[in-house]
């Protein structure tokens, strides 16, 4: 394993997008083959030029094939994006490419099949790195989830740095993926947690965490949006607070990066876990960014093949980082369809797609009070969330309200959303869910309020 990643970075990838140039829409929806070469395009945090039209849902839905299907005999209405997004066809086609055309191991085969899968895989890491404007590739450790991500910071540099009485910061709002690896890591060390408390409109309460910095936590753990209220943290302030303090910063950014620019250098963070499959990806793909000189200090945390620089019986040198934290074989269809998502979706620009997904959680939470009478919503006004409207009928169990929208085709998610103490918190036994991706539109929201108002009717009777 060379120290410096392979020179044909997004080349790989690339070709599998440009692959499918006919079937794209017009430049305005542009995604797909809009991807230019490594190094050549702004950082994703400015990608999406200014003066370009805004992003039109419309035109890229052809871009997703399970948009065109049925569900119950009427038109697929998507609103669970949040528990996962759809693919693209470039994604698809790309997962599709490698087992077709390429599939071999990586980091090993001296043929073609198996460079060009090498190729693939390291041109992936590179675009996602892209993506969030990681100042090198070599900083992106692939994994299968932000929950994966997250139990190796915990395993590894938690293990390895939290001792007795050590205080962890979270929030009372925080997916069980950025709480439980927490809450095993301070069993296993006699550590302590403590949480931000948020408002009942699901904003963080600040002038507490302030307080909670006099504790000296050696880690401030947070999520960027909120899975279920749609909250958008103020990561580079908390971060800014939490170094002064002397604290690390780990950011969930699982919600965050299918839907907002993210810029890795700006928020100033030290960890920043996300999964692929929210992000238009392949499930089975994720990654981890975290500062070079944290990744060289932590140990492995699985051990095997691929990590190790030199195995002797008695004692093993690693290989170098990111390679140091992927044991065995990777899911290589995987992250090649995430490094194909990445540049889907730098090609879309993510402050478009922001500016769109804002712009739809107006006229949700307009139309839904409007239109929906009795309806709770839940969460922080329009601008400080994103594309994730929470809401309840009074007296109907959401899983019921869930029910009768399937019927009408529109999936939206019902129950505790894997954020039980913040239903707790808000004294609810579940809620129903729904939420936004590029590909969501007005129409969407219609059919969801059409749904409710139908489910009204069958309740009230
Ligand atoms: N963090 C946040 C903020 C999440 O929303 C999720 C998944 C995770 C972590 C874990 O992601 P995974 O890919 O490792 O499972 N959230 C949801 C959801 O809201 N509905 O289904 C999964």
């Amino acid at each position: 394993m060379t120290d410096t990643l392979p020179g044909t970075t997004v080349g790989a990838t690339a070709g599998v997008v440009g692959s499918t140039a006919t079937t794209r829409p017009a430049p305005v929806a542009g995604a797909a083959g809009a991807a230019p070469a490594a190094g050549a395009a702004p950082a994703a945090g400015a990608a999406g030029a200014a003066g370009r039209a805004p992003l039109d849902p419309y035109a890229l839905r052809s871009d997703f094939p399970i948009l065109a299907t049925q569900a119950h005999g009427r038109p697929l209405v998507y609103l669970d994006s949040a528990a996962t997004s759809q693919k693209p066809r470039v994604v698809i086609e790309a997962v599709d490419t490698f087992y077709r055309e390429y599939n071999a191991n990586v980091h090993r085969g001296i043929y073609e099949i198996g460079e060009r899968a090498t190729a693939a895989y390291e041109g992936a890491r590179a675009s996602v790195a892209r993506f969030i404007n990681a100042p090198s590739a070599r900083e992106i450790v692939f994994v299968r989830n932000a929950t994966e991500a997250i139990n190796l910071v915990a395993a590894t540099w938690g293990r390895t740095t939290i001792g007795r009485g050590d205080v962890i910061v979270l929030t009372e709002m925080e997916h069980h993926a950025n709480l439980v690896p927490w809450q095993l890591l301070v069993q296993e060390k006699d550590g302590d947690l403590e949480f931000i408390p948020i408002t009942d409109d699901g904003l963080l309460r600040l002038d507490v965490f302030e307080v909670l910095l006099r504790l000296k936590p050696k880690l401030v753990a947070f999520t960027h949006v909120s899975n279920t209220l749609g909250t958008i943290t103020p990561v580079a302030e908390i971060t800014a607070l939490a170094h002064a303090a002397g604290a690390l910063v780990l950011v969930d950014g699982a919600q965050a990066v299918p839907h907002l620019p993210v810029d890795v250098q700006a928020l100033g963070a030290d960890f920043y876990a996300f999964s692929g499959h929210k992000m238009l990806g392949p499930t089975g793909s994720g990654a981890l960014w975290a500062r070079r000189e944290l990744l060289e200090a932590m140990p492995p945390y699985m051990a095997g093949g691929e990590m190790i620089r030199e195995v002797h019986l008695r004692r093993s040198e690693w290989n170098d980082v990111p390679w140091k934290f992927e044991a065995g074989t990777p899911d290589i269809a995987a992250a090649v369809g995430l490094g194909v998502a990445a540049e889907y979706l730098i090609g879309l620009g993510m402050d478009r797609v922001a500016a769109h997904e804002r712009e739809l959680v107006v006229y949700a939470l307009e139309t839904l009070r409007r239109e929906v009478p009795g309806i709770i919503l839940y969460g922080p006004p329009a601008g400080q969330r994103g594309g994730v409207i929470p809401f309840n009928l009074p007296d109907v169990h959401p899983h019921d309200v869930a029910q009768v929208l399937d019927r009408f085709g529109v999936a939206i998610r019902a129950g505790h959303h894997c954020t039980m103490p913040l239903h707790e918190r808000l004294d609810l036994v579940a809620t129903g869910r729904a939420s936004f991706s590029v590909y969501s539109t007005r129409e969407d929201v219609d059919a969801l309020v059409a749904g409710l108002r139908e489910a009204q009717r069958i309740f009230a009777g």
